[in-house]
């Protein structure tokens, strides 16, 4: 099938956090594609792929990068497309800088910024199976049946490791 979702990231080495979000996506049985596209060192992957990425039918992309994270504000620049941003736990400062990077656009240009890390990936996931959703049904059933499984997952009481 064509992908719906395209998952972008800015190296391999963010592939670690981005991961959960494909999880999800194949979990939800929503089809995807996985890239790396780099703001600053594949400028012109990112350029083709960003303005073109409507045409092929993708729907929404998720971007994922890391420290100076531009990725997911120049894939926005590029495309109307909604674009759900996941900053990358980051070695030197833990994430921050890319957080702020990717959270602080210009008014115009927006970006959907979730947590940093796993957590973030996990949720941009579910928001694009959301966006989705919206317009198909039997999606709007399997997302309902992801969270109820969510839920019934929680212990009542914890147990010892
Ligand atoms: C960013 O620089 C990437 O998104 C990554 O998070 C970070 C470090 O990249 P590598 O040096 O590990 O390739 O562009």
């Amino acid at each position: 099938m064509r992908p719906l979702v395209g998952i972008i990231m800015g190296s391999q080495s963010d592939w670690e956090t981005l991961r959960p979000a494909s999880a999800v996506l194949e979990d939800l049985k929503v089809p995807h594609e996985v890239r790396i596209v780099s703001a600053h060192r594949t400028p012109k992957r990112l350029y083709d792929y960003a303005s073109s990425a409507r045409e092929r039918g993708l729907k929404t992309l998720i971007a994922g990068a890391g420290g100076a994270a531009h990725l997911p504000g120049m894939a926005a620049a590029l495309t109307t497309l909604p674009v759900f941003g996941v900053p990358v736990e980051s070695r030197t400062l833990k994430g921050l800088d890319s957080l702020l990077s990717i959270v602080q656009m210009p008014g115009g240009v927006p970006v959907g910024t979730l947590a940093i890390g796993q957590a973030g990936a996990r949720n941009a996931a579910l928001l694009a199976a959301s966006v989705l959703a919206l317009m198909d049904p039997d999606l709007a059933e399997r997302l309902a049946a992801w969270r109820q499984a969510q839920t019934d997952a929680v212990a009542e009481t914890p147990s010892d490791p």
